[in-house]
């Protein structure tokens, strides 16, 4: 007994919930899956409805059996165009809380006073998903390289428009989903969080995504160990090895790092004084000018170089030393020179 009462319950549920006469659809000229004239299926045929009486709360209940965001328009008068057939409900009166349309008082299937210059239509508004969003290389990004951000969407209201943010600001629109963003030779300034949002147009309503998760990038850079040469009025190509200069000549000691790290800054270090020097790289080199040779110049010099991005410091390893010696005279001026320093009594060798 009870078995049947069941039965009979669930039967009547299910017929309810999938009562054809349920069922409507958004068409016409503009219409998209959440606006357009409103049409109800009918015995067995899609009919419009009336505008007399149609307002906000009657396109709230459209909205909500569309599975769309809340109404923003009840239109009328065939606002998107004319419908064909029957004409099926009239004086529509929802409450607005009501599942399905055909819920709602009219005055009856087909009873109507109305044409089809009448037909009524709803803007719902539309809830986008969240886009997905990835990098590649991920997180940690080398300087100079290329980095490229792919976002989707899953919605069947296609062909929108996608937006890379970075800190809030546009920085790149794509129309094709994915979209696929490419930020190529990328510097420290391009460090921080990212993401993403999709946007679309419908009924001349404009529609947002919520953001995408944000990705945050950061910049490395590994530099090489700096080039260390010297030149001087003898010996004017930049030589690396151990370097003779004259009293009274004057050299210039250069380092110099390939193109493809950023621009940073040299330390030069003399053993002699045991001091640094800096100078601002430019094109990638610097030359540290000693005007005039003295030999307390003799001794050994080793390069390095450093670059500032994001707040970090990076430093290059440094070069083996170049050793340079002065050919000065050992009877005068010398007293600025150890006694026991071995490079004032070398001499340079004979050329042949
Ligand atoms: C629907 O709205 C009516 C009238 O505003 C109200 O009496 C009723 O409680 C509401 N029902 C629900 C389920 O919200
Ligand atoms: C710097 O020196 C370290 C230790 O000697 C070595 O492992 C590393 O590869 C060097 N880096 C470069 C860029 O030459
Ligand atoms: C740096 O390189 C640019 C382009 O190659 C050149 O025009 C400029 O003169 C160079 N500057 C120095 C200081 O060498
Ligand atoms: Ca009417
Ligand atoms: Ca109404």
């Amino acid at each position: 007994m009870v078995v049947i009462v069941v039965f009979l319950l669930v039967c009547l549920l299910r017929k309810r919930h999938s009562r054809p006469d349920d069922q409507i659809r958004l068409a016409g000229s503009g219409s998209s899956g959440c606006s357009g004239r409103v049409e109800v299926y009918h015995k067995s045929s899609w009919g419009t409805v009336c505008d007399d009486e149609w307002d906000m709360s009657d396109a709230q209940v459209v909205c909500r059996q569309m599975g769309c965001g809340p109404a923003l328009g009840a239109t009328g008068g065939a606002g998107f165009g004319e419908g064909s057939g029957k004409i099926w409900l009239d004086d529509v009166k929802c409450s607005g809380n009501e599942s399905f349309l055909t819920q709602c008082g009219h005055r009856g299937f087909g009873t109507n006073n109305c044409g089809h210059g009448e037909d009524a239509g709803v803007i719902c508004s539309v809830i986008l998903p969240k886009p997905s969003f990835s990098v590649t290389p991920a997180f940690k990004v080398m300087w100079g390289q290329n980095v490229r951000f792919t976002c989707s969407i899953n919605t069947e209201h296609s062909e929108g428009t996608f937006f890379l943010k970075f800190s809030t600001q546009n920085i790149q629109t794509s129309n094709s989903n994915p979209a696929t963003f490419s930020l190529p030779l990328v510097t420290f300034d391009i460090e921080g969080p990212y993401y993403c949002l999709y946007e679309k147009v419908l009924s001349g309503q404009t529609f947002t995504s919520p953001q995408s998760d944000s990705l945050k990038l950061l910049v490395n850079v590994v530099l090489p160990v700096p080039s260390l040469c010297v030149s001087s009025p003898a010996d004017a190509k930049c030589s690396s090895d151990t370097v003779y200069v004259t009293r009274g000549d004057s050299f210039v000691v250069r380092c110099s790092v390939p193109s493809d790290v950023p621009e940073g800054l040299f330390l030069l270090w003399f053993s002699g004084s045991n001091s640094l020097v800096s100078d601002p790289s430019v094109n990638h080199s610097a030359s540290f000018s000693f005007p005039l040779s003295q030999s307390q110049h003799q001794g050994q010099y080793s390069c390095v170089y450093q670059v500032t991005g994001a707040g970090r410091t990076y430093t290059s390893n440094t070069t083996l030393d170049l050793i340079i010696k002065c050919e000065c005279d050992d009877d005068d001026e010398t007293m600025m020179m150890d006694d026991d320093d071995v490079m004032m009594t070398k001499r340079r060798p004979m050329l042949t």
